[in-house]
């Protein structure tokens, strides 16, 4: 594997699936494959879960790691070519990102959508040009339109809970009183959709996400319909897709909340949440608190998927 962006890039799920379960049963098997190399993680958005996991997968796979938050302590870069740099940005991304491929073996992304410029943020300008400047394979920790260390860690979740040979999964948007990005759900979506799961989306009027990741998703706007007889649910906020609301907040509308009487319509169904998550924005104490939540265990297959991925992108160095 050379570069880490979605999911056509870890090839046969299935495969993938049993690759991580053989590395939790046992996750130093592979220490000497990381030894002397190094992997750089450059954040330029905050995280917990990303950075803890990807950074112990690495050490599980004897890397030496550094982590880069660009907002401290970095110069301020630039990300726009052609432009006269007189203001407060001392550095060019052009320049910062070769710099960055010296130091280090393979790079770590987090860049979030803008959600102010659809087309930049769908172009993925930013993971780009790391692919295509840095010299050295890299991978997403979350990038503008994507969240695909996430949605593995959540399909080998989902593989270990399941009691039905198809599970019917549930992704329902969720109120959340900030713009979020489309990253999380359109990554769920795509990599539920590369499953032979039954996969329905729900969510308010004007929340429709790309076709493009909804691809042959069912979508169903009455989210009591929707949970009805699921047996995973994955709530989810993010902000308007479509035109002319491109990153807006629509609505805040705690109907929409996942709480006990609504999870009362699924068949026992499983909680689920990337995290960090609002309680009683997204999730109701009870649910989130339940013994059918799996949040932990779905963030601790962060540090599996992690693996699998810098496992692969170091045996093809
Ligand atoms: C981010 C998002 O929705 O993309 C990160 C989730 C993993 N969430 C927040 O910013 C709250
Ligand atoms: N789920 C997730 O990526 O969490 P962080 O934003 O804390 O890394």
């Amino acid at each position: 594997m050379k570069n880490f962006t979605n999911v056509h890039d870890i090839g046969p799920l299935d495969a993938a699936v049993r690759e991580a379960l053989e590395i939790k049963k046992d996750r130093f098997a592979f220490t000497g494959l990381g030894r002397n190399k190094t992997l750089l993680m450059i954040f330029f958005n905050s995280s917990l879960r990303t950075r803890l996991s990807t950074q112990k997968a690495a050490m599980n796979l004897g890397m030496n790691v550094i982590v880069l938050d660009v907002n401290q302590g970095a110069w301020k870069l630039e990300t726009e070519r052609g432009v006269i740099m007189d203001g407060d940005k001392a550095e060019h991304l052009l320049e910062a990102i070769p710099v960055m491929g010296c130091y280090a073996d393979i790079i770590g992304v987090r860049s979030f959508a803008g959600l102010r410029d659809k087309a930049e943020d769908y172009e993925e300008r930013v993971i780009s040009q790391f692919i295509k400047y840095s010299g050295r394979p890299v991978f997403s920790m979350e990038a503008a339109t994507r969240h695909p260390l996430q949605s593995f860690a959540d399909l080998i979740t989902i593989e270990e809970f399941k009691t039905k040979e198809r599970p019917k999964v549930v992704m329902t948007w969720a109120p959340h009183p900030k713009a979020l990005p489309q990253a999380v759900p359109n990554s769920f979506a795509e990599w539920m959709n590369a499953t032979d799961y039954e996969f329905v989306i729900t969510h308010p009027e004007g929340y429709e996400l790309d076709p493009a990741f909804v691809g042959g998703a069912k979508v169903e706007y009455d989210q009591k319909k929707a949970l009805e007889g699921a047996d995973f649910v994955y709530a989810k906020n993010w902000s308007a897709f479509a035109d002319p609301n491109y990153g807006k907040v629509l609505s805040t509308d705690r109907a929409w909340t996942v709480d006990a009487e609504k999870m009362a319509l699924t068949d026992n169904a499983f909680f689920m949440h990337c995290l960090p998550v609002r309680r009683n924005m997204i999730v109701t104490d009870d649910v989130i608190e339940s013994e059918r939540s799996i949040v932990i265990p779905e963030a601790a297959n962060r540090e599996i998927s992690a693996q699998v991925v810098i496992k692969r992108l170091l045996e093809s160095l």
